[in-house]
């Protein structure tokens, strides 16, 4: 027989006394009943709060037996708090399911059975969001924390997951509402590197759980303003979220695969402007007419940096996709070698032919830009991933 499986609902706490009784009682008797099939239980991850908040959380504990306290002698910030609260609902409570909480009313208790319901349907990672239907910011909000909520938000789901479907997909990044399996995903997910134990580690859980393919889903989150005591937002959280997310999209295993497709991309433009020149010059005496002479002095060229784009980018950029040398390799070479002419060089050509047909000769720098950045570039790194370097 299948146990019934265990969700832990993690709250951390820092002087939260003044509503935390009031969200256990009623997590228990409200919520708790609607989670059909869901063993639930409530960790309270507190670090020795000043006002006592764990001493509260104690004197429950004889009510409720499903309610645990993790408590620390040192104030861990809210990411710390959530990394000792995630390995404690494994460990001791043995938790297929985790969901980060907050203590102060700010998540309603009604989006719990949504968000378990997600799971049981087969998504790995529940998030609420504000910016769905049904979702909503606080009433209350001056522009002000509007604007930046909006804007950094923006920021975090750009700098995190454009161009790929995560970005599109994810509306929300810096809700504080999630619900994680366990296993396979929070069991699998570094917790001991953090770039940030404060906020930012929001950003941090949601890009591991996206690397580890979870298949995800939002729900509506109606956001309020907490009921009591005080926030604990701190004035440098926007920098810790734009700091945080930079960090991670730069040590993304995709991003340092650009750089080295872009680095080799750009010494292959060197080769071929320098080639050019040095096939003139040698042809200077073998072919009279001018334009015959560079345009064959820049086939050869071309051919020479795409060798040598072919030649790096196998031994570099795609090293764990490496090509050995033998019949595939031939057959990959020359679709790379007919790939390459097409969006290297026939495709930006028309680019620039027809742009300068329309606007004028003035623009061919312009429409140069255009072809090589909008055109060549995704081109190459779109054919280069999914038809030459496979993953196996
Ligand atoms: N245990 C623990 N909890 C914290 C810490 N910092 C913040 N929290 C709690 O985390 C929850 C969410 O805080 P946050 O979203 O930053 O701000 P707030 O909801 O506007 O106060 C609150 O219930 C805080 O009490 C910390 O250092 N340790
Ligand atoms: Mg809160």
């Amino acid at each position: 027989m299948n146990k019934t499986p265990v969700a832990v609902i993690v709250i951390p706490t820092y002087n939260e006394a003044g509503s935390i009784k009031k969200m256990i009682d009623h997590l228990f008797t409200n919520t708790f009943p609607k989670t059909k099939g869901w063993d639930c239980q409530v960790l309270v991850v507190d670090d020795t709060s000043p006002d006592g908040t764990y001493k509260v959380v104690q004197s429950l504990q004889k009510r409720y037996k499903k309610l645990f306290l993790s408590l620390s002698a040192k104030k861990a910030g809210i990411g710390g708090a959530y990394v000792r609260g995630f390995r404690y609902a494994m460990n001791e409570l043995h938790a297929d399911v985790v969901i980060e909480f907050d203590g102060d009313f700010q998540h309603p208790p009604k989006t719990i059975p949504v968000m378990l319901e997600g799971i049981s349907e087969g998504y790995d990672y529940v998030l609420g969001s504000r910016k769905i239907k049904g979702g909503s910011n606080p009433k209350g909000w001056g522009f002000k924390r509007l604007f930046f909520s909006e804007i950094g938000g923006m920021v975090a789901r750009f700098v995190l997951f454009f161009p790929t479907k995560n970005f599109f997909k994810i509306t929300d990044p810096t809700t504080g509402l999630k619900a994680s399996r366990v296993k396979g995903f929070v069991d699998t997910m570094d917790m001991d590197h953090l770039y940030s134990h404060s906020f930012g580690y929001k950003l941090e859980f949601l890009y591991k759980m996206t690397a580890l393919g979870a298949k995800i889903k939002e729900v509506p989150l109606q956001f309020f303003v907490r009921e009591a005591g005080e926030s604990k937002i701190e004035p440098q959280t926007a920098k810790d979220i734009f700091r945080t997310v930079f960090l991670l999209r730069l040590n993304d295993p995709m991003t340092k695969k650009f750089i080295k497709f872009g680095t080799i991309g750009l010494f292959g433009f060197v080769i071929n402007k320098v080639g050019l020149d040095v096939f003139a010059t040698l042809l200077k005496n073998v072919i009279g007419s001018v334009g015959i002479r560079n345009a064959l002095a820049n086939a050869m060229a071309a051919e020479i940096s795409i060798i040598s784009n072919f030649t790096f980018n196998n031994l570099w950029t795609f090293k764990n996709e490496k090509l050995v040398w033998g019949a595939k390799l031939i057959k990959k070479f020359t679709t790379f070698n007919l790939s390459s002419v097409v969006s290297g060089i026939i495709l930006p050509s028309l680019v620039i032919g027809a742009g300068t047909h329309v606007f004028g000769d003035q623009y061919r720098f312009l429409f140069l830009i255009i072809g090589v950045f909008f055109i060549t570039v995704p081109l190459n790194w779109f054919i280069y991933n999914v038809v030459i370097w496979k993953k196996k």
